[in-house]
């Protein structure tokens, strides 16, 4: 273990249980990620750390009583986003989650603006008047982060329909949680996909936990295995294993821009926080001590460095610079965010609606 792996999995209890694996058929960890350029593989971790140092600093923020409204951390979880969004070129579009944060940065989002809007500031990507789960940035390809369990799964499909319609070949990746996958919408949005051919790509994180309940208590049967009555393929992945990630969104890219339809990709996966920042003042403990050191002990940012440095594109100096760069970057994104104004509350029912070029809005008396 190096310095860095330490610091990275410092809650570890020193002697972790490792309890099998909460799945029947996982994919096997440690896809080589040696296909790949040595910069986008440098980029890959650099993304992912990002990520990480970001939601600790909000979680930071959050116990101090800096940072307003609800907060839904993706700590644990980094390896899905970036997996799933390296395979995508930068006018493809995703649909996000109330755990979205992740999603965004891996998709280009620029932390100062996410942390002025999670601040409720005017540089936010809302005006500060949307939070973690507005953040919108349609030329970025972001679609919104969304509080509406379920709620992006059908503005994904809808996104897919309209590339199809206008014989682009763009791609759509849908986030959505295990929750979110007993939601009547996805069966209803697959169908759909399906029986239009569209390229999207539904991607479940399923981390385990649905709130506080535990997956296996609410879904029935292998979520990756819900398209095949629809003729979808499902594929599940190791969602701590980004290289293994990113090759499942791969071959569904390639599948969706070759005119072959949809896809659905379960990422198995766990969040290390609570559901909600804070949750503790109410939810108990309702996940197994074991389980949870299990899967901090599967990390996943230290194990693709140590990928890297074993075939030589990363060595421990680069590794810390890229840390030390990232966590310099939320320095300045905090300070960024702290020092806009807040919004105008005369303005507060502006930039509601996006301008219309075909729908006339305004009302005569
Ligand atoms: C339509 C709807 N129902 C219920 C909720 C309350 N809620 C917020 S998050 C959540 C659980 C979502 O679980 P999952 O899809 O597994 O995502 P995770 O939180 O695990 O990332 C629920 C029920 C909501 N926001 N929207
Ligand atoms: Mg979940």
């Amino acid at each position: 273990m190096t310095s860095k792996d330490k610091q990275l999995s410092d809650t570890l209890p020193a002697e972790a249980e490792v309890v099998p694996e909460p799945v029947s058929d996982p994919t096997e960890p440690g896809v080589s990620a040696a296909s790949w350029p040595p910069d986008e593989q440098r980029h890959m971790l650099r993304m992912m750390i990002r990520i990480r140092r970001f939601e600790e600093r909000l979680a930071l923020l959050f116990k101090r009583g800096e940072l307003p409204g609800f907060v839904h951390l993706y700590l644990g979880e980094e390896a899905v986003a970036v997996g799933v969004c390296s395979a995508l070129r930068a006018d493809d579009r995703i649909t996000s989650t109330h755990r979205g944060h992740g999603h965004v940065i891996a998709k280009g989002a620029g932390v100062e603006r996410m942390m002025a809007e999670l601040f409720g500031r005017v540089d936010g990507y809302c005006r500060g008047k949307g939070g973690s789960m507005h953040i919108v940035d349609f030329s970025l390809g972001i679609m919104g982060t969304n509080g509406i369990v379920g709620g992006g799964i059908p503005i994904g499909t809808g996104s897919a329909w309209g590339d199809k319609q206008l014989g682009r070949d763009n791609v759509t990746v849908v986030f959505f949680g295990d929750g979110a996958s007993n939601q009547g919408v996805f069966f209803e949005s697959m169908n759909l996909a399906a029986i239009w051919e569209l390229p999207v790509i539904f991607v479940c994180e399923n981390n385990g936990y649905t709130e506080w309940t535990a997956t296996e208590k609410l879904t029935a049967g292998h979520i990756a295995d819900r398209g095949i009555p629809m003729g979808i393929p499902g594929v599940q992945v190791d969602g701590n294993d980004v290289a293994a990630v990113r090759l499942a969104v791969e071959s569904a890219t390639d599948r969706a821009r070759a005119g072959e339809g949809p896809s659905l990709i379960e990422a198995r996966t766990y969040r290390w926080h609570g559901h909600n920042e804070g949750e503790e003042a109410f939810a108990g403990s309702y996940r197994p001590d074991e389980e949870q050191a299990h899967w901090r002990q599967r990390e996943p940012i230290g194990a693709f460095a140590r990928q890297l440095m074993q075939a030589g594109v990363l060595d421990q100096a680069r590794w810390d610079s890229i840390d030390a760069e990232e966590t310099v970057a939320i320095d300045n994104a905090v300070a960024f965010g702290k020092a806009s104004p807040f919004p105008d509350p005369e303005e507060a029912l502006e930039h509601l609606f996006a301008p219309s070029t075909t729908t006339d809005r305004s009302v005569s008396a």
